[in-house]
């Protein structure tokens, strides 16, 4: 069967996702052709047009979308248009896993949670005429149009058994542009991996956990595929593309000791790159943070979310101490891994005070980079239900684009206003210390319009910016190194045998 998956990235950010590359390759194996559309980059009224004129074109005997929270307005708006109306039309990925209830009210199969053998089952099914009614994972309408919605089927378990996924249906440029790209000076191609699955913890603004509950008795929530396999899956992916640097997706790495020593060998050896991960604070030990350098650990991304550490308890049940979160960025400090901090501003109560109380705990962490993004209260999280019987939000409120778009809530403790206001302030300021720093604060707060000018006079820092991260000639080599990339692309598109006919990816094109 012909099956086309569609990435409506309306967040257009240059990231493949993984899942379909994983389903794509799990479909190749068992003998049907896969597409993409990808509307990454592009705008308004040209997806639905770029997006008929993909489907004429490839002519698809079922469609797949992968769909987040923020991109099932324009899923819903795809899934309406009359070039697919006699198509089969397949929805999965996090948000028909945690809202399949309406989803289900657009299409005619959702498929909840790990979609690799519920899909292989269902496009089996629907190519040869059979019951697709009764596959575990998979919500649908029998023949009377009456909904069945099935059970969860176990977890995989072992996933070094599946196939290695179909980097190739990606455009390149989800590589070479990828969001990541500009961490590491010098890095021009970046492969995204996936090591493990399930995180164990239970925190209150996170869908993790409802998934997980999903799984009840259905195997092992957590598991990890095995430093051979994904020295394999970079090997591949690199002699096709080369490769500077790996993302890890992961989010939890440094469990097993062992099996970090065995990744440290093999990837000392074999595999060479920097890599990046995400981590929580408790878990990062010594002795796992000298065997994720040993194997190439470039940088370590940690969540501390708040600085209150009542708040992170009692709100967030994120139950770390403040010196734990310190010494986890000091212990990557000093095994000479970068570090950068992920938080949250406009989280429900939050206020100015505590505002100041993440810019204090950001000043003793003192991370390379930190990223400070608007909360927002997603379908299947403790957190969406508090902010609805506090009256903070409506219950059919929709996801925005991206986490930078203004906030949902509605508080009396911090105006809407304010949540953009300080969340640009930290984002600039974070992790500075001195009186200069605290003039800048007090003069953002009180004069907003300054925080104005600054964003639009951003630009005159970037000369100052560059030399303090590369020096001086380092700075021409990587502008010089930015202006060759263009062309560069270009050249390497033409050598890579991709499986996606039509790359719709490419503005201008
Ligand atoms: C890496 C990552 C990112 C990366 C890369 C994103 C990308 N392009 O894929 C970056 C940092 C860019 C990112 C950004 C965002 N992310 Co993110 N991200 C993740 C993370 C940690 C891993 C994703 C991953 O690669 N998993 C591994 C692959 C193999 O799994 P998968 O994609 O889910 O696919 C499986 C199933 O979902 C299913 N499936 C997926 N697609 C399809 C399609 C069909 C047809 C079928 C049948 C099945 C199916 O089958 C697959 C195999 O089992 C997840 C957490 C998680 N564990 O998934 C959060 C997560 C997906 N992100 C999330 C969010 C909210 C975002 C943002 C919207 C946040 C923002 N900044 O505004 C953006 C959206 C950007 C974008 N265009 O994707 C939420 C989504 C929640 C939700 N309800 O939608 C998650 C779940 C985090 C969380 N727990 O809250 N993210
Ligand atoms: S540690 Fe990360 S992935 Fe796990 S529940 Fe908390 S926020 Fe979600």
């Amino acid at each position: 069967m012909r099956f086309l998956f569609v990435y409506p990235n309306v967040q257009k950010v240059w990231a493949p996702r993984l899942g379909i590359s994983v389903l794509s390759a799990v479909l190749k194996e068992h003998g049907h052709e896969t597409s993409l559309f990808d509307s990454t980059m592009m705008k308004g009224e040209e997806i639905k047009k770029n997006f008929s004129a993909s489907v004429e074109a490839f002519s698809p005997d079922a469609i797949g979308f992968s769909v987040l929270s923020n991109e099932w307005a324009l899923t819903r708006d795809l899934l309406k248009l009359d070039c697919i109306s006699s198509i089969p039309k397949i929805v999965g990925g996090h948000h028909p896993t945690v809202d399949a209830e309406d989803c289900l009210a657009h299409c005619d199969y959702v498929v909840k949670g790990e979609g690799e053998d519920a899909l292989v089952e269902l496009v089996n099914a629907i190519e040869k005429g059979g019951d697709t009614t009764s596959i575990p994972n998979v919500w649908s309408r029998n023949l009377l149009g009456i909904e069945v919605k099935n059970d969860m089927r176990d977890l995989i378990g072992n996933l070094d058994e599946y196939p290695i996924p179909d980097w190739g249906i990606y455009s390149l440029e989800h590589y070479t542009r990828n969001f990541l790209i500009d961490v590491k000076p010098g890095t021009s191609i970046i492969g995204q991996f996936e090591g493990s699955r399930g995180c164990p913890y239970h925190c209150t603004y996170c869908s993790s956990p409802h998934v997980m509950g999903m799984y009840k008795d259905k195997g092992t929530w957590r598991r990890e595929k095995s430093p051979h396999r994904l020295m394999e899956e970079i090997k591949d992916f690199e002699k096709t593309y080369g490769l500077d640097m790996i993302y890890f997706v992961d989010e939890i790495f440094l469990t097993q000791l062992a099996r970090l020593e065995e990744m440290a060998d093999i990837f000392s050896k074999d595999v060479k790159k920097p890599f990046l991960f995400m981590e929580r604070p408790e878990m990062v030990k010594e002795e796992k943070i000298k065997a994720v350098a040993k194997a190439g650990a470039y940088s370590m991304s940690i969540g501390v979310e708040s600085g209150d550490e009542e708040f992170r308890r009692r709100v967030l049940n994120r139950k770390m101490s403040e010196k734990v979160i310190i010494d986890a960025f000091a212990m990557a400090r000093k095994h000479g891994v970068k570090t950068h901090a992920f938080n949250m501003v406009g989280l429900p109560f939050d206020d100015r005070d505590r505002m100041i109380t993440t810019r204090e705990l950001m000043k003793r962490v003192k991370p390379d980079t930190a990223q400070f993004s608007v909360f927002y209260p997603l379908v299947g999280t403790k957190l969406r239900d508090v902010c609805i019987e506090e009256g903070f939000m409506e219950a059919d409120n929709e996801m925005p684009e991206n986490y930078y778009a203004n906030s949902v809530l509605d508080m009396p403790s911090m105006s809407r206003e304010d949540i953009l206001k300080y969340q640009t302030i930290l984002e600039i300021l974070c992790g500075r210390v001195g009186k200069w720093s605290d003039f800048l604060w007090w003069m953002y707060e009180t004069f907003p319009v300054t925080l104005k000018l600054r964003r639009r006079l951003k630009f005159l820092g970037e000369p100052v910016r560059y030399l303090k991260t590369y020096g001086f000639f380092g700075s021409f080599a990587r502008l010089a190194f930015k202006f060759k990339r263009r062309f560069r692309d270009k050249r390497v598109q033409k050598d890579v045998e991709t499986s996606q006919p039509y790359s719709f990816s490419r503005p201008g094109k």
